[in-house]
């Protein structure tokens, strides 16, 4: 195997052995043969498109294949097999575009070996140019957060040909030999196909849940048994909440669930009683304590330890072997009530040691902008300095407590303005507020960072000034590629002088970096005393 598209990768350098999020060396390879069918299947319905044809099905399949294959998303052999039949039924439904059709176009397996063989000539090391590589891999990855992002649209009933058929070209280019500038232009457009899509996808949530508010989110633990789910996908929280209202258990929120909180329509459970633990890598000592079922609906997945794998289960596109999945029925609908039975059997959740604290969130474009004018005056009058955008993912490693020293140290005429799971560094942190407003505005889950980019933008528009000139500075922390698309996506916007870390991403390559600095200011974080200064300049 050969994976690098995390920031925990090994060595900074790839997985070769075996995953540090514990990926299997056959995994990897299912995941890289689907992959490469996807490209196939791409190329081929692309051309049948362009004569009237084409499967207009095979747009969605193609996203949610990409987003099974997303760090810690789905572990299961048996899940990506079937992905695997699905992709070759779909392709060889369309027809051929050409007799010189690419190999992924044609190639099918016979047998598990075939796939395992496959692997070995047609992932991330099969381009032997180190740039064409890093390039590739920038789309691919940025291709699989607009996937994650696209699938919880679609469950929304939200869909858009435009993306679909993005994904399929920029996925069929990789079979071709594109020219440098042409590469590079693919993954510009990625950024601006990553913003209309966290864009239709905040059209989606809200439309459906109604507009987030700044909400309290208690970290207590109630009496009666408790489910816990985790992920992003809000479609899968309401069902479950729906059908849980009269079961005498209460749902929490962990990780990337908790700002469903601020949604007016989930606001109206009762049995929704607060958030339990903090980011995703907590799991496995939180989930321990929990004693109830996790439901997972998403990202980020960390193999179970025995003492509580028989509690969870899996939805969507997740998925880790012996843990069941509850799949859509007709309309989309699923059934939980394996769930919600096995909640009954169990304990009331342990409380966490350090918990207990109140976490405020929905501080999204809606809420921020009805504060609009008091922001305003307070940057005009000096009550605030400057904003530091500090969204992103959080991680496992002792660097990451970078994130957590930068926010104490932050002056107190600053605030963060946050999204994803970045924030369990800093959000139960006493921060306080300046004039009424929190010092942490928290819009949500990672693609809630589209609520910040509108904010931004606002506040532009406020200040009569450009998206550069405002008083924000960026400290993104990333993990994943949903945030390797988030970042993509603020390229495209125009934002320069990122900083990024812990780590720059091992699949950037060292020519690669250099058009990064050089048009966008993009480096690498450094330590807090000489990051700090340079993002809050001296009054
Ligand atoms: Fe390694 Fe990350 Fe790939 Fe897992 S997802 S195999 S940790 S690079
Ligand atoms: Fe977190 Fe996985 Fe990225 Fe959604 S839940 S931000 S890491």
């Amino acid at each position: 195997m050969f994976c690098y598209q995390c920031q925990e990768t090994v060595k900074g350098i790839g997985c070769t052995v075996k995953g540090v999020c514990g990926k299997e060396d056959e995994i990897a390879a299912y995941q890289d043969v689907l992959v490469f069918l996807c490209k196939g299947l791409a190329a081929r319905n692309l051309a049948a498109m362009e004569k009237g044809g084409g499967n207009p099905e095979a747009g969605l399949f193609i996203a949610e294949a990409l987003f099974a294959t997303l760090t810690n998303v789905n572990f299961d052999k048996d899940r990506f097999n079937a992905l695997i039949i699905k992709a070759v039924a779909f392709r060889d439904a369309l027809p051929r575009s050409s007799s010189t059709e690419p190999d992924a176009c044609t190639w099918k397996p016979r047998s598990e070996s075939d796939i395992l063989k496959k692997a070995e000539t047609v992932g991330i090391l099969a381009t032997e140019n180190e740039d064409l590589r890093s390039l590739r891999s920038t789309l691919l990855f940025g291709l699989k957060g607009i996937s994650a992002y696209y699938t919880h649209a679609e469950v929304l009933g939200r869909t858009d040909d435009t993306i679909t058929t993005f994904i399929q070209k920029a996925l069929a280019s990789m079979l071709q030999d594109l020219p440098v500038p042409d590469m590079v232009s693919l993954v510009l457009e990625c950024g601006g196909v990553g913003v209309k899509t966290l864009a239709l996808l905040d059209e989606a949530n809200t439309s459906a849940y109604g507009t987030p508010e700044i909400t309290t989110v208690k970290t207590t633990v109630g009496k009666r048994p408790g489910i816990l789910i985790t992920g992003h996908d809000l479609k899968d929280l309401e069902m479950l909440l729906e059908q849980s209202k009269n079961a005498g258990v209460d749902v929490y929120t962990h990780g990337e669930m908790l700002p469903a909180h601020a949604y007016p329509a989930f606001k109206k459970y009762p049995h929704l009683i607060g958030n339990y633990g903090s980011s995703w890598w907590h799991q496995k000592e939180e989930f321990d304590q929990f004693n109830g079922p996790v439901l997972f609906t998403t990202n980020c997945l960390v193999p179970p330890k025995e003492n509580y794998k028989g509690r969870l289960f899996t939805t969507g596109m997740t998925g880790f072997p012996g843990v069941p999945n509850i799949e859509a029925g007709p309309g989309g609908t699923k059934d939980f009530s394996p769930v919600i039975s096995l909640a009954k059997t169990c304990q009331p959740p342990n409380a966490l040691p350090g918990n207990g604290k109140d976490l405020t969130t929905g501080c999204a474009h809606d809420a921020v902008l009805s504060l609009a004018d008091k922001v305003v005056a307070a940057v005009k009058n000096g009550q605030i300095r400057r904003f530091i955008v500090m969204a992103g993912c959080d991680g496992r490693q002792k660097e990451r407590e970078y994130y957590t020293e930068f926010a104490q140290a932050l002056p107190k005429d600053t605030i963060i303005l946050t999204a994803g799971c970045a924030k369990y560094r800093y959000n139960s942190l006493d921060l306080g507020t300046i004039g009424g407003i929190p010092r942490v505005l928290d819009a949500g889950q990672c693609n809630d960072c589209y609520s910040l980019v509108v904010i931004a933008q606002a506040l532009a528009k406020a200040f009569g000034v450009g998206i550069n000139d405002l008083p924000v500075s960026y400290n993104i922390a990333w993990y994943e590629q949903k945030a390797v698309l988030v970042l993509l996506a603020l390229l495209h916007l125009g934002v320069k002088d990122i900083t990024l870390g812990p780590k720059l991403p091992a699949f950037i390559s060292p020519a690669v970096l250099d058009v990064l600095v050089k048009n966008f200011g993009i480096r690498k974080n450094s330590s807090v005393k000489e990051d700090l200064p340079r993002m809050v300049p001296a009054l």
